[in-house]
């Protein structure tokens, strides 16, 4: 039993209790209007009780009958107002009643042990939960349907096929089942690995969809980075004067480009010599410059570049994926800098949403659109992929230099557990089943 609803206090608030004794303990905390109301997948009205019987809250109650459920198992819904001594209440007395405390993920963990979902999709409930974009939300609600898993199942498949057909090979060399030769092996082979490898690369994407990017926006004094990083949150979130030197520290603030968290900093206009405060303003505005996913090197159209300006670029040439802006276009402008950047004015707005568009297109790895499903934003999975991606490649050098097909397979048998540790154990039965189900064996 646990509280599935946040804490504090709301409209509703919900308590789930999953088990075989789920109904029965259930039973102990609500009366319903009517008797025998415990019918599945239906929602029925009833009284949250407390321990002499009389209604604390009025209740809606709904039974999912095993095996459909969230959990697999019988499960119970509770819901009350979301009054924090209710449901302590109701989990209290379920408790007393037989029900235990469930631990954090419990519920997921059970639906997993239960064989409703495989880890992928455990994951990605987490992840679904933990979105802060609607394009996150999306995406992990793809992959609770299994859009990982999909992807990752003809791969599997076709490496258990060719693991069932190096093993047939061996085991019953003396029947009439020929052996491999090894260009049928290596016409195998060299699509599993393509395929890892394409995996391996969509994270490139999928890393930027779960995790996000950092951005850094840098310049010398009276630029208009300041003026910029509030027109790209569409928030008056840094201090802007006319003052050459307003910002002294990073300011960092968190909002979304086509659905992936971008974390925009603003920094201390970069200088020669000054105070020491501004000099370690400076400094860490080089850092944010070296640490972030991009840098926006701002310059002012309407004044020449200057040796300051010319620095910072030489600089972010040096140091990363950058783009520059030419800012306050409104304004007249100077002779012309020679630079091929994006004029915008932070003050008016014009050009922003084209700078945002290619904010993303510089971060975001070409092709992302065709990718909008199954591709993996899970750094555990990708290492997995890794793994298995090095073990084939092995056992493709095995074959080159003609090793017995013995050797072969304990690279294939390596491929195949990472892959094993993403979707769920292959059996040996699995892979018997394979052989005696694709082979005419005769016996
Ligand atoms: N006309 C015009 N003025 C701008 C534009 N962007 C910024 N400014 C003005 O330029 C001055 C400096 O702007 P800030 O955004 O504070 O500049 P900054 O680069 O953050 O400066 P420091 O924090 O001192 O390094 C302010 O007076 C802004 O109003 C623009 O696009 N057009
Ligand atoms: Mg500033």
């Amino acid at each position: 039993v646990a509280v599935s609803t946040p804490p504090g206090r709301g409209g509703l608030g919900v308590v789930r209790l999953s088990g075989t004794r789920s109904r029965e303990i259930a039973d102990k905390l609500v009366r319903f209007k009517r008797p025998g109301e415990w019918r599945p997948w239906k929602a029925r009205i009833a009284e949250l009780l407390d321990d002499a019987g009389s209604a604390i809250d009025q209740v809606l109650v709904t039974y999912f009958a095993a095996p459909r459920s969230y959990t697999g198992e019988d499960v119970v819904e509770i819901s009350c107002h979301g009054s924090p001594v209710v449901l302590r209440h109701a989990v209290e007395r379920a408790c007393a009643s037989g029900a235990r405390p469930a631990e954090p993920g419990e519920f997921t963990l059970r639906a997993f042990l239960n064989g409703r979902i495989d880890l992928p999709q455990a994951e990605a409930v987490r992840d679904l939960i933990e979105a802060t974009t609607l394009y996150q939300a999306k995406i992990a609600a793809q992959q609770i349907e299994g859009s990982v898993s999909r992807r990752i199942a003809p791969l599997k498949r076709e490496l258990v096929d060719l693991i069932a057909l190096l093993e047939a090979g061996i085991d019953f060399a003396e029947d009439d089942v020929s052996v491999a030769s090894d260009e049928e092996i290596r016409a195998r082979l060299e699509p599993l690995i393509e395929e890892v490898s394409r995996l391996v690369e969509s994270f490139a994407y999928g890393r930027l969809v779960h995790e996000g990017f950092s951005l850094a926006i840098v310049g010398r004094p009276n630029v208009g980075k300041s003026s910029l990083f509030n027109a790209l949150l569409q928030q008056d979130r840094a201090i802007v004067t006319e003052i050459a030197g307003t910002t002294r520290d990073l300011v960092s603030e968190t909002t979304a480009i086509e659905g992936l968290p971008v974390r925009f900093m603003d920094t201390a206009g970069i200088r020669e010599g000054q105070d020491v405060v501004e000099r370690l303003g400076i400094e860490r505005s080089y850092r944010a410059m070296a640490d972030a996913d991009l840098a926006l090197v701002v310059v002012d159209l309407s004044e020449e570049l200057t040796q300051d300006d010319r620095a910072i670029l030489e600089r972010a040439s040096k140091s990363g994926p950058h783009l520059i802006v030419g800012n306050k276009r409104d304004l007249p402008r100077a002779a012309d800098p020679g630079l091929s950047c994006f004029e915008v004015s932070a003050l008016t707005g014009e050009g922003i949403a084209l700078l945002r568009q290619a904010i993303v297109e510089t971060v975001a790895p070409a092709g992302r659109l065709e990718q909008d499903s199954g591709f993996i934003t899970s750094i555990r999975h990708v290492q997995l992929l890794q793994e298995s991606k090095a073990a084939l490649e092995r056992a493709r050098g095995a074959l080159g230099q003609g090793l017995p097909h013995e050797m072969l397979l304990l690279d294939l048998y390596e491929a195949l557990r990472p892959i094993d540790a993403i979707t769920g154990a292959t059996t040996a039965d699995d892979i018997l089943n394979r052989i005696f189900g694709s082979f005419c064996i005769g016996k």
